[in-house]
This record gives C-alpha cells, sequence and structure tokens, in this order.
C-alpha cells in the first residue's frame, strides 16, 4: 500500500489535496484502505518536540492500519492548531490528534469535531478538566510527577542549607507542563520541612533564546550570589541559561545547581561535562503506543482516559552511562 505522510506542511496548504488524502470512499475517512488521521502538533521548538513529531510520523508510515498522516506543525500558535483540527474536519478524517500547545481555549472547535462525529486524541500536553469529555484519551507524561521528581531532589541535595535560593525558567505560558511541573515541584518544597524563596520565575516559552535572554535578566537583576538552583521545565531553556551563566563567568553546575527535564542528548552531554546536576526524563517516543490507541478509538473500543508513557531520573553519576541511550 502506498503510504502518504504529508510531513511539515504548514496549515492552509496542507488540506488543499484533500480528495488526494482520502483513505477510501467519498465519504472521506479510512474505508477499507486504512484509517485517515489528522496531527496538529505544537511545532519545533525543541529536540523533544522533534523526536515526538519523527516517532509519530515513523509509526504511521510503518502501520498498515493507518492510509495518511496529515501532519501541521502550528509554530506553538494555537489558532494554527484551531485551524488545523477545522481543516481536518472538513476532510472528514478517521481520528483527530491534538498535542495542545496550551490548556484553555479549545472548546468550541472540540465540540465541532464531536457534532462531526471525528474522535480526537490528545498527544503530550493536556487541556482544562471543563473540556474533558472533548476528546477520548491522552497520551503522554504525568506532568506533575516529573515536578515531583525535581523536587524530591531538590529537598535532599539542599537538606543542609539554611534556605535555598531558587530561579525558575517555566515553559510556554497557559501549557500543561510548564502548570503541572511548577506544581509537582513546589508540592514537594511546601510538603517537607524545607526553607526556600523562589527568587524569580519566568517563562522562556521552552526555547533555547527563551531560556538564554531570561536567564540574562535573571543574572543582571540578582546576581547570582544568593541563587543555589535553577529549575528548567525543559532541555532548550537549561541549556541557554548554560550560556548566560557562562558568558556572566560563572560555573553551571558549580555555582548555580541546574536541573532541567526532557532528557535530550545535548542535555546529557552537557551534564557529563558538569555543567548541570539533574535531569527528569520526559519521553517523546510514543508513535507505535499513539497509532495503536487511533485503531482503537476509530473502532470504538474502551480505553483508558490516560495512558502515561514511561520515563525515569537521573542524577550526575548516571548521566555518562545513561547518555548513549538517548534517543533524541
Ligand atoms: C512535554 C512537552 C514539552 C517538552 C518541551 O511533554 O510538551 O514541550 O518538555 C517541549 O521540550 O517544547
Amino acid at each position: 500500500m502506498l503510504k502518504k505522510t504529508l510531513a511539515g506542511i504548514a496549515t492552509g496548504a496542507l488540506l488543499l489535496g484533500a480528495a488526494a488524502c482520502g483513505g477510501g470512499d467519498d465519504e472521506g475517512g479510512g474505508g477499507s484502505d486504512g484509517l485517515v488521521v489528522g496531527f496538529a502538533q505544537v511545532g519545533a521548538e525543541s529536540a523533544w518536540r522533534t523526536a515526538n513529531s519523527d516517532s509519530v510520523r515513523d509509526s504511521a508510515d510503518a502501520d498498515d492500519r493507518i492510509a495518511d498522516l496529515q501532519f501541521v506543525d502550528a509554530q506553538q500558535q494555537q489558532e494554527k492548531q484551531i485551524e488545523a483540527i477545522r481543516n481536518f474536519i472538513t476532510q472528514k478524517v478517521d481520528v483527530i490528534v491534538l498535542a495542545p500547545v496550551v490548556e484553555t481555549g479549545w472548546t468550541d472547535v472540540l465540540t465541532d469535531a464531536e457534532q462531526a462525529g471525528i474522535p480526537v486524541i490528545l498527544a503530550d500536553r493536556g487541556i482544562e478538566e471543563a473540556d474533558e469529555d472533548l476528546y477520548v484519551t491522552r497520551i503522554g507524561s504525568d506532568f506533575v510527577e516529573e515536578g515531583r521528581k525535581a523536587g524530591t531532589w531538590t529537598v535532599e541535595e539542599f537538606a543542609e542549607n539554611e534556605t535555598t535560593g531558587i530561579l525558575q525558567l517555566e515553559g510556554t505560558v497557559g501549557s500543561a507542563p510548564a502548570n503541572d511541573r511548577e506544581a509537582g515541584f513546589f508540592e514537594i518544597l511546601d510538603g517537607e520541612d524545607f526553607s526556600y524563596e523562589l527568587v524569580d520565575s519566568q517563562s522562556g516559552d521552552f526555547t533555547a533564546e527563551g531560556g538564554k535572554a531570561v536567564m540574562e535578566t535573571f543574572i543582571s537583576t540578582h546576581g547570582l550570589e544568593d541563587i543555589d538552583l535553577l529549575y528548567a521545565h525543559n532541555d532548550e531553556m537549561g541549556l541557554g541559561a548554560i550560556q548566560a551563566i557562562e558568558e556572566a563567568g560563572y560555573e553551571p553546575g558549580t555555582d548555580i545547581q541546574i536541573i532541567i527535564v526532557d532528557g535530550s542528548k545535548a542535555g546529557f552531554q552537557a551534564g557529563v561535562d558538569g555543567k548541570l546536576n539533574y535531569i527528569v526524563e520526559c519521553n517523546p517516543v510514543f508513535g507505535d503506543q499513539l497509532m495503536d490507541l487511533v485503531v482503537q478509538v476509530a473502532d470504538g473500543a474502551d480505553v483508558e482516559k490516560f495512558t502515561p508513557v514511561v520515563e525515569d531520573a537521573f542524577g550526575v553519576d548516571e548521566f555518562e552511562a545513561e547518555l548513549p541511550n538517548r534517543q533524541f
């Protein structure tokens, strides 16, 4: 079977060839040739995101149950994701997969998908509880647990401090990973007999440029003398912050300890180089699991509301051994 994967096409251009993409009957949809899936991806802002897109595309291409994966890179813009979903509805795809860039603003478009009889699966990030009936299931990480892992390490690492000065580099404002990684982290810190000061916290939008710029502001505003820890919600922002810390004449990983979340090759290499201290893994490689969910949902099978992906966390003694295993 000819496999067609429309990769990396911005919204708008994608759907002109709708007729060429239908998986089968003139009603659109999968028919006997397999399922037609519309995937509205966040963007390409990080190594994690690229690995996630590659995993989903590769799994769709390799799966004979999937006739087409129509992929839209929304460039971290919700309006582009909403436009893509509306186009998927027009095309009558069999299943819509959405990685929602933020948690809110989905009610209208997901209601339209529901009224069109097209099931929605969330991949990676979640949406606000009020809209949870508008999607069938979410596959991804438990972001609160990722934050708890970072918090637990922090409480242990700085147990002897009278008080611990913390800077936080938040992910995209309003996104589930940013909200939940913060919630989990401070749930642990506030639940322990642990004295800390959150000196500053700003969003770097999950990008290296954003992380560097915000860290430069942190340094110029506060200096690093009273800062013990930087908690960065993803690798890119942490690596950007490391550049700013070095350019200011400080030693990352020593003058200021650093936690990152994702676990990219570049993140682990920085750890091997002694520039950061703890890595919480966030696993982007779930394409095969997602395709199984797509088929089950298209068949109307009962599925769990949440399918967690397996992930770990690593300290300085583990970085070198784990680096060769990293997939992105
Ligand atoms: C987490 C994912 C986040 C990554 C970032 O599942 O949504 O978005 O942690 C990415 O690297 O930008």
